[in-house]
């Protein structure tokens, strides 16, 4: 296609990309003169320092830069910032080793006809994109282009993705990483409250008198969240459940190391004896929620010794749990991957909600069913990145919705599909089946992160067109790439994060990005110009507009935020958690849900939904006697590492040698001392990996970081059967010494 074919994106891009810091994605700067630029309202240029949200986990901590000549040279924790309060882990103290690595993608890059990926120009990039997504539409469909989005982006990023992509471009199926991390959540949340509604505010873990963390590993995954339930001078009893002896295992006061997998029998029987021995709120079932006496009869199945047959939970410990979570004033259950990563995943959140719900343990100080969020704007995309839900937790199959959001748009409703989105998996089996022909990948690594690695890999190799949009041009999923598009990262654009308790808070740009990277939002803008949609986004004209336009879209939702007027407002507020109406006034920084026991269903009651438990799909058997969990860490590495492994001060905080844990028994037994190769196999793959002989994992459990690019080789394509979200933490697997032990030739 000749390049006179589009003057007018044309001449934007080039306008674009000679003032790219400039007025397009309005882009907070310190010292405009310094770009090139005009005049830069005061309240973006403080003196030497400006606070942002970090950019990597739903802690959504504050961050004070430190700028010289407009360039961040240095980052410190936010000492008034209300969630962290002067503290950081050290992925936030690092935040902007990332940004300077020589592996960051600057120019588009597109594979030529001898399959290398070569440099190339944004027209070239954005022409070709064009072309063959809509070639491919031409040829099988609109339906055959789909796009998989991520919780890592700023909302309103997302939201243009989604939009663009859904009503711009004809696109019906669209996803995002949120899936693999909390669509389990999501799902409970909605089937039991109504709405997608964490209830809770950090305060809570500070006002508790029992702090219940299931499948959450809270000091490496969320350590500032651990720093809050340290400030707690209640004196709480602080319960880990997970099978594995984790770091926050040890510093909790009571550890449940209950089999993988069996946590549903083990909820189920708390609530056995909580009703049992009446510790219930009658009052508070009776008022505010319905279903009870159905789970009453349910739970009678589920007795003390039972429960102890399938959890290895004595009975003696289980009665002791219960009667702590019945007779303590504040009881708060808190929950991760450990829930939300299973073959019923959905069930399990649920059947920690019921178990707030029947103590009256909900809408008070110190209580709570709190889901923890990952990812920095998991939060975000759960409500705004157009994906499983229309934007502003709207619904694609309501007309009223769809009506309601085109009008706010001002677009035609026919370009909003009314059906909803394939899941993840399901894109992916539709790559299989020859119905999904073009992929676009925006800030996240399938190709390591995604489960059955080889599979997803083959399966990402088979499409016709698959388009990668990154910071770096080196990731697993960039490298499969026909055409690489490079974006910006935190710290490099501005926008809103909303955090784990639904805070919103502020990224600002506070460098520059190298090469011809692009922000997210300008990356959209130009291909709405190229696609020829760009009409249908003159509202959407800076992120701060988005915002705005998001804020009026989700005026009578729960998450009605339509009170919250600027980016400003946010800054000067230090974070502003939804709901925020308009006419709301900020009376207290520390807001939780559901405080008069009304929910979000129409008759405002919370429903106890409950299932019988299910085998896990694949047991271990003779050939494959190991279980086999993944999960985090250390608090220095993050998922696969694109970012954290660019930073010196990490990498010294982390083995760099792939290792699984293995406890020392099972090792004897294979004849493993610690250090020694092994190889770890399951039904998928095989990974070699160093041993670590320990007794954080019980016998016959392995465990294997997600964070190392193999890991994924060995996990098994299983989903929660109603969140869709994989089961990454139980398959089965077998262990064998490789090569006497010595690091395997073809690694060194
Ligand atoms: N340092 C660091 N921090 C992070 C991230 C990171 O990559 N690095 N990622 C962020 C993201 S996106 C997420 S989603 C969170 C994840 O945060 P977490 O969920 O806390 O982390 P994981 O290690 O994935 O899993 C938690 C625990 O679940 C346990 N588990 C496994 N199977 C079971 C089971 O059957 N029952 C129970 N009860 N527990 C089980 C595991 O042993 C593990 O200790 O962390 C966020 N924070
Ligand atoms: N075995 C196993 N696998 C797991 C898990 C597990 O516990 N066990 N956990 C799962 C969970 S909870 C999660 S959340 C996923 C995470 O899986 P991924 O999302 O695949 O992991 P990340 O490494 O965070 O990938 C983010 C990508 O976005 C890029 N990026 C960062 N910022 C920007 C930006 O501003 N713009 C653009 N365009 N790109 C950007 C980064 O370079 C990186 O390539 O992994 C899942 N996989
Ligand atoms: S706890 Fe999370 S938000 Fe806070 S500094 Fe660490 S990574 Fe950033
Ligand atoms: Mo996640």
């Amino acid at each position: 296609m000749s390049k006179k074919l589009i003057p007018k994106a044309a001449a934007r891009l080039k306008g674009l990309l000679r003032q790219r810091d400039g007025a397009l994605t309005q882009q907070l700067v310190l010292q405009p003169a310094q770009f090139g630029l005009g005049k830069v309202p005061s309240r973006l240029v403080p003196d030497n320092t400006t606070t942002v949200i970090c950019g990597f986990c739903a802690t959504g901590c504050g961050l004070t830069v430190h700028l010289k000549d407009a360039k961040a040279i240095n980052i410190t924790p936010a000492t008034d910032y209300p969630v962290n309060l002067g503290m950081a882990c050290p992925k936030g103290w690092e935040s902007l080793a990332p940004l300077q690595a020589t592996d960051r993608a600057l120019t588009p890059s597109l594979r030529n006809a001898q399959g290398t990926l070569e440099p190339t120009d944004w027209d070239t990039a954005l022409q070709t994109f064009c072309l063959r997504m809509k070639a491919i539409q031409h040829q099988h469909g609109s339906h055959s282009v789909a796009f998989i989005s991520t919780g890592q982006i700023v909302s309103e990023e997302m939201a243009l993705l989604g939009a663009l992509t859904k009503f711009g471009m004809g696109m019906v199926h669209g996803d995002g990483n949120t899936r693999q991390c909390m669509a389990t959540a999501v799902t409970a949340y909605k089937q039991s409250f109504g709405f997608d509604a964490p209830p809770y505010t950090y305060q809570d873990f500070e006002e508790s008198d029992v702090i219940v963390l299931v499948g959450s590993n809270l000091c490496i995954a969320h350590p500032i969240m651990w720093q809050r339930v340290l400030r707690n001078k209640r004196k709480p009893e602080i319960i880990v459940i997970d099978p594995r002896r984790t770091e926050t295992a040890v510093a909790a006061t009571q550890h449940f190391a209950i089999r993988p997998k069996s946590d549903l029998v083990f909820f189920y029987g708390l609530a056995h004896i909580l009703i049992r021995d009446q510790w219930i709120k009658p009052d508070f079932i009776k008022q505010h929620t319905e279903g009870f006496e159905e789970f009453k009869a349910h739970v009678v199945q589920f007795p003390p010794e039972y429960v102890a047959s399938v959890t290895g939970i004595n009975t003696e410990k289980l009665e002791t749990l219960a009667r702590l979570i019945g007779q303590k004033e504040r009881v708060s259950f808190w929950w991760t991957m450990g829930v939300n990563q299973s073959h019923e995943g959905t069930r399990v959140a649920q059947s920690l909600i019921n178990l707030a719900l029947m103590t009256g343990n909900i809408g008070r100080p110190g209580t709570g069913a709190n889901s923890i969020t990952g990812q920095c704007n998991a939060m975000g995309s759960r409500l705004f990145s157009n994906t499983t839900n229309l934007l502003g937790g709207h619904d694609f199959t309501n007309q009223a919705h769809r009506q309601k959001i085109a009008e706010h748009l001002s677009i035609d409703e026919r370009f909003i599909p009314a059906e909803n989105s394939w899941a993840y998996d399901q894109i992916l089996a539709g790559i299989e089946s020859g119905s999904i022909k073009g992929l676009w990948i925006i800030a996240t690594n399938t190709a390591h992160s995604w489960l059955n690695q080889q599979k997803t890999q083959e399966l990402l190799s088979k499409l016709d067109f698959l388009v990668v949009q990154d910071m770096y041009h080196s990731t697993e999923t960039a490298q499969l790439a026909h055409l690489i598009l490079p974006a910006a990262g935190w710290g490099e654009k501005e926008g809103t994060f909303i955090n784990s308790e639904r805070r919103i808070g502020l990224v600002k740009k506070i460098s520059k990005a190298p090469g011809q990277s692009l922000s997210d939002f300008s990356i959209f803008k130009l291909i709405a110009q190229y696609w020829g949609c760009a009409d249908l986004f003159q509202k959407w004209s800076s992120p701060e507009a988005v915002f705005q336009l998001l804020g009026r879209i989700s005026r009578g939702q729960p998450c009605d935020i339509s009170g919250i007027l600027d980016y400003q407002m946010i800054d000067e507020a230090n974070g502003i958690q939804w709901p925020y109406r308009e006419g709301d006034q900020l009376s207290d920084c520390h807001r939780r849900l559901f405080e008069n026991g009304e929910f979000f269903h129409p008759n405002k009651r919370a429903r106890f939904i409950y299932e019988s438990p299910r085998p896990v799909p694949e047991p271990c058997d003779a050939e494959y006697p190991f279980i086999l969990l993944t999960g985090r860490g250390t608090s220095a590495q993050w998922h696969t590492q694109t970012r954290t492994a660019k930073s010196a001060v990490l990498r010294s905080l982390y083995p760099a040698e792939i290792y699984v844990e293995i406890h020392a028994d099972d090792a004897k037994r294979l004849g493993i001392r610690s250090g020694d190769w092994v190889r770890v196999f399951s039904r998928r793959g095989q990974v070699e990996a160093q041993a670590f002989l320990t007794a954080a994992v019980f016998p016959g459990q392995v465990f294997i970081p997600m964070h190392y690019a193999t890991a994924n080789q060995l996990t098994l394509n299983s989903m929660d059967t109603y969140s869709r979200q994989p089961s990454y933490k139980n398959c089965a697997v077998a262990i064998t010494l490789v090569n006497g032990g010595k690091k395997p030739s073809a690694l060194r």
